[in-house]
């Protein structure tokens, strides 16, 4: 479209906006203002088999999996013995064909599909698998970034994966719009199971993390941070998640982690209240939710007044205490609603929760997208929960006598979802 024929945007600038068009103006601004998404499972085209996207990947998606087994008899053990592209025609018949997809994990592969010009009340897969099949990786990547708002994107890195290190170790990672973050909870939570791994490159660790243990972890960490340039380390924590306490992953973290992340001037990321495995007959599903003690938090925010702790909290009944301690804690940072919080009727809730407690000064959303193309519609129904409830608090702001204007709802936006996650992890350069 020629420049000239762009309209020029109504209420410009510093223009009061009327109280009945402000949600019309948030809408807009929030379609325009490209995210940066600070935490997601997806890899460059580079990393390969890591690197997830297509309607088999998209079907398979954990989220889908455990609704599967609701509305399907087959036994998990069945589905796991069935290729990629089997379990994906079955997730396809049950919850698209046979049943309406109206959960937010099934809508979403409709909303990709539309998005991408396909149909996506076709009876079998056959179509969307050869419209992916002929998709350049550079050109649908690049397709994808825009079509979900996104300017760039954290990945989650754990150099303990073997296949993962093999990447770092071969070329690293050539694609900008694809930000690091180290994640450690191999060695935080499971240091029985990994420390071997550790040991056999060169770190001299032992079983019980005791004598030089600390200070070859934090040798660790503090290469692996100069190889990958992660924007934070980061940890998901178990809902039964102590601090202080005597345990290893207490002085671990006091002793390793929480040094090298000062020393390096990036947060930690907490992800707190997660029950692994719950299920392990579901694989990746399997996983569940717990309200955790956040004084665990407080306590931490509180002890290393130095560190910065990029903080989400997966029970719903957590959230308004995060809010709290975010008002206690200027290096506490709030971030997204994770997982199982990522419904629009739960997203609304804690956006509003949030932004009656904390103003501007918290991350509202991450996607955790582990398909490239769930960007799409986890940025989309982002965007479209956003809408209502900022406009709600500005149409407030206007009721009482203040000044809403597109130039503050520009400047809200991007602190929102771009500006506070830079300027906390400090290390991200380019466009404010
Ligand atoms: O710990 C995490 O990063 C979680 O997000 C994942 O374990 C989880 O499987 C997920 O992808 C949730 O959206
Ligand atoms: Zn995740």
């Amino acid at each position: 479209m020629q420049t000239d024929e762009i309209p020029a945007p109504e209420f410009p600038g510093r223009t009061p906006i009327p109280s009945g068009r402000i949600r019309e103006v948030v809408s807009r601004v929030l379609e325009a203002t490209p995210v940066v998404d600070i935490h997601t499972h997806l890899f460059p085209p580079a990393f390969r088999e890591l690197a997830l996207s297509g309607i088999d990947e998209l079907l398979t998606y954990h989220y889908l999996e455990a609704e599967l087994f609701r509305s399907s008899p087959v036994a998990p053990d069945e589905y796991w013995a069935l290729e990629r592209s089997r379990q994906a025609d079955l997730i396809w018949r049950t919850l698209f064909v046979e049943n309406t997809p109206l959960s937010e994990a099934a809508r979403g592969v409709v909303a990709v599909l539309t998005a991408l010009g396909l149909d996506p009340s076709v009876s079998d897969l056959e179509s969307p698998r050869a419209f992916f099949r002929e998709q350049d990786p550079e050109r649908h990547l690049d397709r994808v970034f825009e079509l979900a708002g996104v300017q760039r994107l954290v990945m989650t890195n754990d150099p303990l994966d073997d296949v993962e290190h093999e990447y770092w170790q071969a070329h690293g990672n050539p694609d900008p719009r694809f930000e690091a973050a180290l994640r450690i909870d191999r060695v935080l939570n499971e240091w029985g199971g990994h420390h071997a791994v550790l040991a056999s490159r060169g770190y001299a660790v032992d079983s019980s993390g005791d004598g030089r243990s600390s200070a070859e972890l934090r040798r660790f960490l503090t290469e692996w941070v100069e190889r990958i340039e992660p924007l934070y380390l980061a940890v998901s924590l178990p809902d039964t998640w102590e601090y202080p306490g005597s345990d290893l992953r207490s002085r671990l973290l006091e002793e390793a982690v929480l040094p090298a992340c000062r020393e390096a001037g990036i947060p930690l990321a907490l992800m707190i209240g997660v029950r692994r495995q719950v299920n392990p007959a579901l694989r990746l599903a399997g996983d569940a939710s717990g309200r955790a003690d956040l004084t665990a938090l407080a306590n931490l925010c509180a002890r290393f007044p130095d560190n910065r702790f990029l903080v989400t909290v997966l029970s719903r009944e957590n959230q308004h205490e995060l809010c709290v301690y975010a008002r206690k804690f200027g290096n506490l940072m709030p971030f997204g609603c994770w997982w199982f919080l990522n419904n629009p009727s739960i997203v609304q809730e804690i956006t509003r929760e949030r932004v009656e407690l904390l103003g501007t000064s918290f991350i509202p959303q991450h996607s955790d997208a582990r398909v490239l193309e769930q960007l799409i519609y986890k940025w989309r129904n982002t965007r479209r929960t956003l809408a209502p409830v900022l406009a709600q608090a500005y149409r407030l702001l206007a009721e009482d006598g203040g000044r809403v204007t597109r130039e503050g709802i520009e400047r809200d936006v991007a602190r929102l979802v771009r500006g506070n996650f830079r300027e906390f992890s400090s290390n991200l350069n380019g466009d404010p």
